[in-house]
């Protein structure tokens, strides 16, 4: 599939940067380790097009390497150790890869390193961290192209430019440059239209074998020989805090039902392995097509687990059925909030309460692992919205819930909402979008109250499935919370009598 159709004497690199820790907490290992799918797929179009290229997943390859840089501490390969592979290489491009907006400074760093080492290196950076900073990002010496969204044919075009020594970028959709000291940034306006049309993943350019012998996932595995896939991009909706709509446009696109499933049994015969781990928005956003590629499945005995978020509007009891019988064991679910009222008119998510139920009940019967996302701290919630959250995701009884504070990233319509509103903590900077309390005040909460009802909620759900040591929980609060820790035992035993008259007298009524 991935011919070189003839060699170009071009070659780039293209890195996914270390992690870096904005606000300055401690790294601690367990950090994800999955093939960065954005880079492989540039690499397999540029490699596609005759050009040489090779990968540096610096998080995977310094995996363990911790250290400090100013004031930030930084997980994988030194900045100096980037360069000098780039250099070894004899790269004439680098493609740096920018997907998290609060890994900019690691991009940038990395691309001022290679600049350091050698000026003549072209450097690109992509992905969607830098779309608020577009105009603060190209002026730096070291950065001379951004390529704005969903990247693989604009990388295309914009390397044979390079390659032909065409000085003329106006035509390179979504590009972004410097020409006679002023900045050019072109619109974006193509997104492929056949997803069939790319090439599978460039993953004979990753150590693959690292990935499993690490063998962390976002979410949860079975099995240890796991690969991240993903078969479409896009979704319709809007929910405020999402930047999906930014990468991929709201136009869903997908691969066939064939090309996803002749993908899985390349990584079956090429690699071994055992388990898929889709990383879709939305997998089973059209049912016959899901249907589909499940049944294929079927006949592929391997695990399955769909660990980003799945629509719950798109699940029925059938399909459900015939994803357990096609190996899923996990299934994240994106339920976001315990109020219609917060899901409908301020998340803006399409998805009923209602349905949420029969979704849950049917995955318990066929023994799928269900792990709930749940986000609390939008503006425009209430104290008692926030708490149907905790009591909904302790209600539902799941495997696991990840419930998160909002953090409103730049770029998001939730950013904006604060930014007019005025709902920003006094000390805000970007940094605070890495602090666990979140950095929106309302009329309703501050950062402490949401800080405390998730130390309220965590620790009841380990007091009472004895995870940790009660006593030590119990120590741990006193300590956090001093004085306050009679309000903090106050609004504990408050939810679980509510809890419990739920759970005896209103049931999932409560909810909806
Ligand atoms: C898998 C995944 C992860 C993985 C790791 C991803 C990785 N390293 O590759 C893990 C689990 C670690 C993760 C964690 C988080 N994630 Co995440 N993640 C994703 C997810 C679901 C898929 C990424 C993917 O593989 N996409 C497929 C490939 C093909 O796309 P891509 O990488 O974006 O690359 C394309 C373009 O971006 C562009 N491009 C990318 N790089 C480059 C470079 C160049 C030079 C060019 C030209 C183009 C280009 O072209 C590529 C091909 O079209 C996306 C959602 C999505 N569907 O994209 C969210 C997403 C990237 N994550 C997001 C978030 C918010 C997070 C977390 C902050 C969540 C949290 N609260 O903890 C953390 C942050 C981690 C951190 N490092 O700080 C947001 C990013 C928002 C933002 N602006 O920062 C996204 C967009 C989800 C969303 N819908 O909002 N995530
Ligand atoms: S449904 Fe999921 S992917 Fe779609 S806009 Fe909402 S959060 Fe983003």
């Amino acid at each position: 599939m991935e011919t070189i159709s003839l060699k170009k004497q071009m070659r780039v690199t293209l890195i996914q940067p270390p992690l870096i820790d904005v606000a300055g907490k401690k790294i601690a290992y367990g950090i994800e380790a999955e093939v960065p799918l954005g880079i492989a797929s540039l690499a397999a179009v540029g490699e596609k097009e005759g050009y040489q290229c090779e990968v540096i997943d610096s998080i995977v390859a310094g995996y363990g390497n911790i250290y400090q840089y100013g004031k930030y501490q930084v997980f994988g390969l030194r900045f100096g150790e980037i360069a000098r592979r780039v250099l070894e290489f004899n790269s004439n491009v680098v493609a740096i890869s920018c997907i998290f907006f609060n890994q900019l400074e690691s991009a940038l760093k990395t691309a001022e390193e290679i600049w350091q080492a050698n000026p003549d290196i072209k450097v690109i950076i992509g992905g969607i961290a830098p779309k608020p900073y577009y105009e603060e990002v190209i002026i730096k010496p070291y950065v001379d192209f951004i390529i704005k969204a969903e990247g693989e044919t604009a990388f295309v075009h914009l390397l044979n430019k390079l390659y032909q020594k065409e000085g003329d970028f106006h035509q390179v959709d979504g590009l972004i440059y410097k020409e006679n000291g002023q900045i050019k940034s072109n619109p974006k306006e193509y997104y492929i239209e056949n997803l069939d049309e790319l090439p599978l993943p460039a993953y004979h350019l990753f150590d693959i074998e690292k990935y499993f012998k690490i063998g962390v996932p976002f979410g949860c595995k079975k099995k240890n020989r796991f690969m991240n896939f993903i078969t479409s991009r896009g979704c319709p909706f809007d929910c405020i805090f999402c930047a999906a709509r930014d990468i991929w446009s709201r136009k869903v696109r997908m691969h066939s039902s064939e090309y996803v499933l002749r993908g899985i049994d390349f990584l079956i015969k090429k690699y071994n392995i055992e388990e898929i781990h889709f990383s879709d928005e939305n997998l089973t956003y059209d049912y016959d097509r899901a249907a589909a590629i499940f049944n294929g499945l079927k006949e592929m005995d391997i695990t399955w687990g769909a660990n980003n978020g799945i629509m719950i509007s798109s699940l029925d009891d059938k399909l459900i059925r015939l994803m357990r019988e096609s190996g899923c064991f996990s299934l994240s679910l994106a339920i976001e909030s315990g109020s219609q009222r917060v899901l409908s008119e301020i998340i803006k998510k399409p998805m009923l309460l209602k349905k949420l139920f029969s979704v849950v009940k049917e995955c318990k019967k066929c023994k799928i692992l269900c792990r709930g996302f749940f986000v609390i701290g939008m503006p425009g919630e209430t104290k008692k919205d926030i708490w149907d959250t905790f009591l909904l995701s302790r209600y539902l009884n799941l495997e696991q819930n990840e419930i998160q504070i909002a953090l409103p990233y730049p770029g998001t319509r939730l950013y904006d909402i604060c930014r007019e509103k005025n709902y920003f903590s006094k000390d805000f900077n970007l940094e605070c979008l890495n602090n666990d309390g979140g950095p929106i005040t309302t009329e309703a909460f501050t950062p402490d109250f949401l800080y405390m009802a998730k130390d309220i909620d965590r620790f009841m759900f380990y007091f009472r499935n004895g995870k940790k040591r009660k006593l030590g929980l119990i120590r741990d609060l006193f300590r956090k919370y001093k004085l306050k820790i009679i309000c903090v035992i106050y609004c504990m035993l408050k939810f679980e009598l509510k809890l419990l008259y739920i759970r005896i007298a209103r049931g999932e009524r409560y909810f909806c």
